[in-house]
């Protein structure tokens, strides 16, 4: 006879025992940080109507659009780009649940709320952009096309195209919509086969005036995201009578295409084919010939770069909610699994060394979601005309900061995280493996790190005073902090001090014209961008921490994060050395043959 332990595995293949799955909490009140942040952020009113809704959303994720997102992640996008007789179809196949999340994105005012007239525009983009960072994860990326969707609004409204051309501002009311009947989404393409960093060097789009503000395009896009979209924002190089047509950026010019015509029909696009990607592949990306494709030029001639840039200051915003979207999901399920599975005979939660692992995590995660709430706040400031001189050079200067930060620290992290879930993290009919994947794209696309570093000495290099700009923000962030009886949120705010000024002494050597020949600059832009977020993190947190209602959880967050890693990791002049580049070059192509 068998004893009852082994006849357990008698009539069931799978035995009697099976694992606890990972619970998705409301993501809302799950944030450790989120509700208490906008708390301190607004006026009661605008708090009340901003925690309402993300309450409300977030049941919605657990409730219906997680589930969404998952089934866009199980039917991937399909392409037939010709019939079985040879006949261009061009046809883009996309399960039901990406059009509903479509709708979703209009219903839940996901563009719409950044453009709510009735708000102050201080609140309402920092009230859109948690909304994003809950989103996000869910989406199954229709985080993408939203994105690209809010850019192509905020640039018909920046470049003043809305009083000139017609089909900017029909697109502009049906972008910022919340009836999924007339909403409509943008796509954005700009990178070509020879590359998306240099989109000057790289445009190879052509364009023929026909009449008025409308052109003939012809060229090939090399990604287009989200290629179902309704309207595109796309740049190309207008042809002279002569034929030709100005090489480089300064030969650009931005152009609105609607991608069919009323009767349906593709307007000269072609849908070459799909785009295989290690991940994003709920989202359609296509490569597109544009085959005399009707454009309407929106932008000033020549000045295509400098207005799509509006649209990709927006978009990095979303990439940034993104990121730490992830973060913060990955973080939150770790969180719920940890009471639930059992190791050597005790929860996880109860064993410090997984703890421990968890709490580097999760204040890495809560430095991030201040950073983005914050450059938020400084971008509807921005919006609203009351941003001081010193708050406008700081959303552009923190614009690629957050993007690149979020982007480089979440990938790591969100490896850790899966480690969490041990061989079930990574299994895929968990679910849990997209995120990583999917997080990958985010210091990718949207400028990567090195471009994005790139961008922030442009700003550094330009006639303003940012450094001193941002300085005095960091000094005013941590100016009552430092005076705290708390030992900890005073040494938190010394650290900061201290970085801020050894940040301005690095820049200061950078601008000493003896040193010209023994420098490059841009070897150490990535060094300089990672100190300036770690700086402006540092300071955020050590300003919460400093809040009479701050929580301990608060405290020893912003102690971790300023002092026990320096918060300018190894950045001094030689960073930028060329005797240091030198040396790089030496490592790197040891034993390379060409
Ligand atoms: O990747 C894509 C994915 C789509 C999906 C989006 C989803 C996102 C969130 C999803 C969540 C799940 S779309 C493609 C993205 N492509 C890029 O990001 C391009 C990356 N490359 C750059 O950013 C480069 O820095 C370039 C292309 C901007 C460099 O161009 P130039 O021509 O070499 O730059 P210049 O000559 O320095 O700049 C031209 C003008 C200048 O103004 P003026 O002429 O007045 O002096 C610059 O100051 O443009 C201005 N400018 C800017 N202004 C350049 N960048 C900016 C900026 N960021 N903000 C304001
Ligand atoms: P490259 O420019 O070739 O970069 C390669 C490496 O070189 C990077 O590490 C980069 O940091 C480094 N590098 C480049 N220049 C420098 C420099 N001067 N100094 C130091 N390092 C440098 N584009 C669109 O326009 N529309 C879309 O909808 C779109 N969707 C996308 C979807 C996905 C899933 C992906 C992966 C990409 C998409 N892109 C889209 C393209 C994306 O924007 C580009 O891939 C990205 O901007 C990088 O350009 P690249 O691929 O040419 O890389």
């Amino acid at each position: 006879r068998m004893n009852s332990r082994a006849t357990a595995y008698a009539h069931a293949k799978t035995g009697n025992y099976s694992l606890e799955p990972p619970q998705l909490h409301n993501p809302y009140r799950d944030d450790p940080v989120l509700d208490r942040t906008l708390r301190r952020m607004m006026p009661q009113s605008e708090y009340e109507k901003t925690a309402s809704d993300l309450d409300a959303f977030g049941e919605r994720i657990v409730r219906e659009i997680d589930y969404l997102g998952r089934q866009c992640e199980i039917n991937e996008p399909e392409l037939v780009a010709q019939d079985a007789w040879g006949k261009r179809a061009d046809k883009l196949k996309v399960c039901p649940e990406w059009i509903q999340l479509k709708r979703v994105l209009a219903e839940e005012g996901l563009v719409a709320i950044g453009y709510d007239k009735a708000r102050d525009p201080v609140y309402r983009r920092v009230h859109q952009t948690a909304k994003l960072m809950m989103f996000c994860p869910s989406s199954g990326m229709v985080s993408c096309p939203l994105a690209m969707t809010d850019g192509a609004a905020k640039t018909f409204q920046a470049i003043g195209a809305l009083t000139t051309h017609p089909l900017a501002r029909e697109a502009f009311e049906r972008l910022i919509s919340r009836d999924p009947n007339v909403s409509w989404t943008s796509g954005q393409w700009m990178t070509e086969k020879r590359g998306g960093s240099d989109v000057g060097g790289a445009c190879d789009t052509y364009a023929v005036h026909e009449e008025g503000d409308t052109y003939r395009l012809n060229g090939y896009k090399w990604f287009s995201s989200a290629v179902d979209a309704d309207v595109a924002v796309t740049v190309a190089r207008i042809v002279d009578k002569d034929g030709k047509a100005i090489e480089g950026s300064k030969g650009l010019s931005l152009f609105l295409i609607k991608l069919r015509e009323n009767n349906g029909d593709l307007n000269g696009v072609q849908m070459v084919r799909l785009k295989d990607k290690m991940g994003t592949r709920q989202l359609p990306t296509a490569e597109l010939l544009l085959d005399g494709v009707k454009a309407t030029l929106i932008s000033t001639p020549g000045r295509g770069i400098a207005s799509v840039s509006n649209m990709l200051n927006v978009t990095r915003l979303h990439n940034a909610a993104a990121s730490i979207g992830y973060m913060r999901r990955i973080l939150s399920l770790a969180r719920d699994y940890s009471s639930r599975r059992s190791v050597f005979g005790r929860l996880q939660k109860d064993w410090p060394l997984h703890v421990r692992t968890m709490a580097d995590l999760e204040v890495e995660v809560r430095a991030c979601t201040l950073f983005l709430l914050d450059v938020a706040r400084l971008v509807g400031l921005q919006e609203s005309g009351k941003a001081t001189e010193e708050e406008a050079l700081a959303v552009r200067l923190l614009t690629p900061v957050i993007k690149a930060y979020a982007g480089k620290v979440c990938v790591p992290l969100i490896s850790e995280g899966i480690e969490c879930f041990g061989g079930m993290g990574y299994m895929e009919d968990t679910g849990i493996p997209t995120i990583l994947r999917d997080a990958q794209v985010t210091p990718i696309w949207e400028g990567t790190t090195n471009v994005l570093s790139l961008d922030v000495l442009r700003v550094l290099g330009g006639r303003d005073n940012v450094v001193g700009a941002f300085s005095k923000t960091v000094a005013v962030l941590v100016k009552d902090a430092i005076k705290s009886k708390n030992t900890k949120v005073a040494a938190s705010a010394l650290a900061v001090h201290e970085a801020t000024k050894g940040l301005g002494k690095v820049l200061l050597s950078l601008a000493d014209s003896s040193l010209k020949d023994t420098v490059r600059i841009d070897a150490g832009a990535r060094h300089l961008l990672i100190a300036l977020g770690r700086v402006y993190c540092g300071a955020l947190l050590t300003n919460e921490a400093n809040n009479s209602d701050a929580s301990n959880a608060e405290v020893l967050s912003a102690f971790r994060y300023c002092n026990e890693r320096p918060l300018l990791g190894n950045l001094s002049i030689d960073t930028f050395s060329n005797a240091r580049n030198d040396d790089d070059s030496t490592i790197v192509y040891e034993g390379f043959v060409e």
